[in-house]
């Protein structure tokens, strides 16, 4: 299995529930590692440049309304497999759809605020996790 990296956000949402600890658990539980971590209040700059890829999409602006109503929690995980994993543990996108057990059917309520982000491909976290972290800010272990 391939050794990698994947960015992972804890949503503003999620934040206010109280269930960052809850949410990281389930991933140190299923074997990733926490490399980098910080909590920061997403700008409607640096919100809508992360989500670029949707920028034509009906539902852009309120998703980046959603990402800036509150701080969020970025990390970059680690461990075989680690961008489906991180998919995996997450579930669907909309949490009606999300198979139990997964992060989204426990603490998501709609497709618009659904407690995490999860990098999609190798390309996908390899930019992702450029845009939030410098090398000298993750600590491989
Ligand atoms: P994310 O990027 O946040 O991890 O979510 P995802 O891969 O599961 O879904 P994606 O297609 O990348 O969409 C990004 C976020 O946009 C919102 N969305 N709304 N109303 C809609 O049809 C719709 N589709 C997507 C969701 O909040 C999704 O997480
Ligand atoms: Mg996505």
């Amino acid at each position: 299995m391939a050794n990698e990296r994947t960015l992972s956000i804890i949503k503003p949402d999620a934040v206010a529930k109280n269930a960052i600890g809850d949410i990281i658990a389930r991933f140190e539980k299923a074997g990733l590692k926490v490399v980098a971590a910080k909590m920061l209040h997403l700008s409607e700059e640096k919100a809508g440049g992360f989500y670029a890829e949707h920028k034509e999409r009906s539902f852009f602006n309120d998703l980046v309304g959603f990402m800036i109503s509150g701080p969020v929690v970025v990390q970059v995980l680690e461990g075989d497999n680690a961008i489906a994993t991180n998919r995996d543990l997450m579930g669907a996108t909309n949490p009606k759809e999300a198979a139990a057990g997964t992060i989204r059917a426990d603490f998501a309520e709609t497709i618009d605020a659904n407690a995490v982000h999860g990098s999609d491909s190798v390309e996908s976290a390899e930019r992702e996790i450029a845009y939030f972290f410098g090398n000298d800010e993750i600590c491989p272990r």
